[in-house]
């Protein structure tokens, strides 16, 4: 049975095992990171010399980088279903899972100060720049999804995915947020699917 490490409020690991349910595939979770430790036990390291989750094991197969775990979990068990069989089609999905990358960034800044420090220490200039970056990388999605009902193209894949997550976190903190209809459309809809209500709409912390 694949086997995916990591906490289950990470971001990463929730690219992760949203993947792996939305295929319906079983897996053993064992938390790990943060809170839980284990990612710098010297068994955990000979997995992943970086230390970071999610670290996927499928059989003889030690994979981390979360974006390149659920690239092959698509393709390994997807074919037919989360993966493109046409490469051109693909790669203009997967290519917002890169994107995903550089939004994470100012992502990161608003995450960090509303969730993870407390009122009194968050520095607002930090947490406004951020706010207003984020918000600019929107339209470029927002003018995406106008044209087409998802990242991935006409149905959900695996483009769709790392940005779910991070619209996730987006939606549930307390800050201020503009109008992107697009977008907004398209997060609801992912809220509607089983695999993302199980594994990325869990209590921020
Ligand atoms: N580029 C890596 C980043 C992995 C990463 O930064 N993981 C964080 C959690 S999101 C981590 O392991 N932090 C240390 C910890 O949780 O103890 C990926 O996409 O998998």
């Amino acid at each position: 049975m694949l086997k995916i490490w990591g906490r289950d409020n990470s971001t990463n690991v929730k690219k992760v095992r949203w993947c792996a349910t939305e295929l319906g595939l079983p897996y053993e979770h064992i938390l790990a990171g943060g809170k839980f430790g284990r990612n710098h036990d010297a068994d955990f390291l000979a997995m992943n010399p970086n230390g970071l989750v999610p670290c996927l094991q499928d059989d003889e197969l030690v994979l981390w980088e979360s974006n390149t775990i659920v690239r092959y979990l698509a393709a390994q068990y997807g074919q037919g279903s989360l993966y493109l069989a046409d490469a051109k089609a693909r790669a203009s999905a997967e290519k917002w899972m890169d994107w995903t990358m550089a939004f994470s960034i100012p992502f990161q800044s608003v995450f960090l100060g509303m969730v993870r420090t407390a009122p009194e220490k968050r520095d607002m200039s930090v947490i406004e720049a951020g706010i207003e970056r984020c918000e600019k990388l929107f339209t470029i999605i927002d003018m995406t999804l106008a044209k087409q009902p998802w990242l991935s193209g006409e149905t959900f894949g695996i483009g769709d995915i790392p940005l779910g997550c991070y619209a996730y976190g987006w939606f549930s903190m307390d800050i201020p947020r503009q109008t992107h209809p697009h977008l907004e459309r398209w997060y609801q809809q992912l809220t509607q699917r089983n695999a993302f209500k199980q594994t990325v709409m869990l209590p921020l912390s």
